[in-house]
């Protein structure tokens, strides 16, 4: 659809969500009137600034039902997301709304290269979460042959990838790592494995485990964005064309990137907190949805031809990220430092710790296979020196390119290979924060 088409269909579709809120939603009609706007006031996107936004606080504050703008009787689905402290966030869906989920994420699968009647391998968590299920009614939808395996039981899956030969897969980028990395135990080569894409998302990824996941399944592997509280996967797409930041499917989700202290909207390529407004949702609406995500968004014309803009990884989260001594780090900075190293893998682990009042980090590095077999030679005929000579000088390069990148001095504490933890199927949490802050 060219821009401007866009433009005026979601001028439309927004107007209809502030009027359709402040009649149907308690909340918003407080929210609203609290800044004097009344929904005649929003007439375009242009005019989104004079709203406030929604935190998650809100959600939690009308838990489990509050914020619904139809009857209960009228929702067909509850999905949640685990809180890590306290009640989960609720998100709930009319028959619309599912029939949109589907819609946004077939389209999503087409966008990576998926079509009709090829089989999709989908290791995404069946349940409340919503992946598993967004993306199987999704693959249904562009009428594939889903196979449900949902996350877990790694070498079931393998088997299950052998035998059935699936075009696509689905799961998270750190159980992509895993599955490579049990194909390869077996003695798989990446041309024996039916998969040509994958679509990988609910967790920070970097190219380095982009190009590590390429390598293992012998795939193209794209990322595929979403959250729960905006509809679950299929929020934004990397084009399989090009591959170059996530077309967000604006026609629903209204995205804008702000400055994280003032709110503020930025210019593209400009870093901060990325902000969705639903456009079509039925059930529970949100207007300036504030996902604590930074990214930056792009309207450069894509190589693909398709005409939504693009939104950059994710860097993290804003309440991912670390503060430490001062210094703020994401873990996917790290992870980024670690692929000019070719002597460790791109398993990592930051452990943080508070001694007395001075913060520690601590970057457990993985070494590869080879140079870890290098190493248990050298110790078999007596070269220890030789050892500690060569990992102390690994050590030091580690830290002194952590310190001149990102400002921080950290330990690096290098470990044999498969000692960090892995992903088991869902989420893989990097950082081990024991400062109890
Ligand atoms: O993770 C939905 C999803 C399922 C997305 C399957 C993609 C694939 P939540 O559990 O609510 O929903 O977690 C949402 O996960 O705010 C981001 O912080 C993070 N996240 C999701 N996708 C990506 C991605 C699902 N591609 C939170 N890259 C979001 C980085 C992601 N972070």
């Amino acid at each position: 659809m060219p821009r401007e088409s866009l433009r005026a269909l979601q001028n439309k579709r927004l107007h209809n969500t502030v009027d359709y809120v402040y009649h149907q939603v308690p909340y918003y009609r407080e929210t609203l009137d609290r800044v004097g706007i009344k929904p005649e006031n929003i007439r375009s996107v242009d005019d989104l600034q004079k709203l406030p936004f929604t935190k998650k606080q809100a959600l939690r504050d009308y838990y489990p039902f509050g914020l619904l703008a139809v009857p209960r009787e009228n929702l067909m689905r509850i999905h949640a997301s685990s809180g890590t402290t306290g009640k989960p966030t609720v998100v709930c869906y009319t028959a619309n709304d599912v029939d949109v989920f589907a819609e946004v994420n077939a389209r999503s699968l087409a966008t990576a290269g998926a079509r009709r009647g090829m089989i999709l391998h989908n290791a995404y968590g069946y349940g409340l979460f919503t992946g598993g299920l967004g993306i199987h009614y999704g693959g249904e939808r562009l009428g594939m042959t889903v196979v449900p395996v949902s996350g877990g039981a790694t070498q079931r899956q393998v088997t299950l990838i052998l035998d059935f030969k699936p075009e696509v897969i689905c799961c998270t980028p750190s159980y992509a790592q895993t599955l490579g990395e049990e194909f390869k135990k077996r003695g798989i080569s990446p041309e024996e494995i039916s998969l040509k894409v994958g679509l990988l998302g609910a967790e920070p990824w970097t190219e380095t485990i982009r190009v590590a996941v390429e390598a293992s399944l012998g795939i193209a592997a794209t990322n595929i964005y979403g959250l729960s509280e905006i509809i679950g996967p299929g929020v934004s797409q990397e084009c399989i064309e090009a591959r170059a930041g996530s077309h967000i499917w604006e026609d629903h989700f209204y995205p804008e990137v702000v400055n994280i202290e003032t709110g503020n909207p930025l210019p593209d390529g400009k870093e901060g907190v990325l902000i969705f407004t639903h456009l079509t949702r039925e059930a529970m609406p949100l207007l300036r949805y504030w996902t604590g995500d930074i990214t930056y968004l792009t309207h450069d014309v894509c190589a693909c031809g398709r005409t939504h803009v693009r939104m950059g990884p994710i860097r993290g989260r804003a309440d991912d990220m670390l503060i430490v001594r001062g210094v703020n780090l994401y873990p996917t900075q790290v992870e980024e430092i670690l692929k000019g190293i070719p002597e460790v893998t791109p398993h990592y682990q930051i452990v943080v710790t508070r001694v007395s009042t001075l913060d520690e980090v601590e970057v457990k590095v993985e070494l590869t296979e080879e140079v870890f077999r290098h190493v248990a030679q050298d110790v078999i005929t007596d070269d220890v020196i030789a050892v500690d000579h060569a990992m102390h000088a690994l050590r030091n390069k580690i830290e002194h390119l952590i310190r001149d990148t990102l400002g921080l001095g950290v330990t690096v504490t290098l470990v044999p290979p498969e000692t960090v933890p892995r992903s088991e199927g869902g989420k893989l949490r990097r950082v081990e924060d024991k400062r109890n802050l």
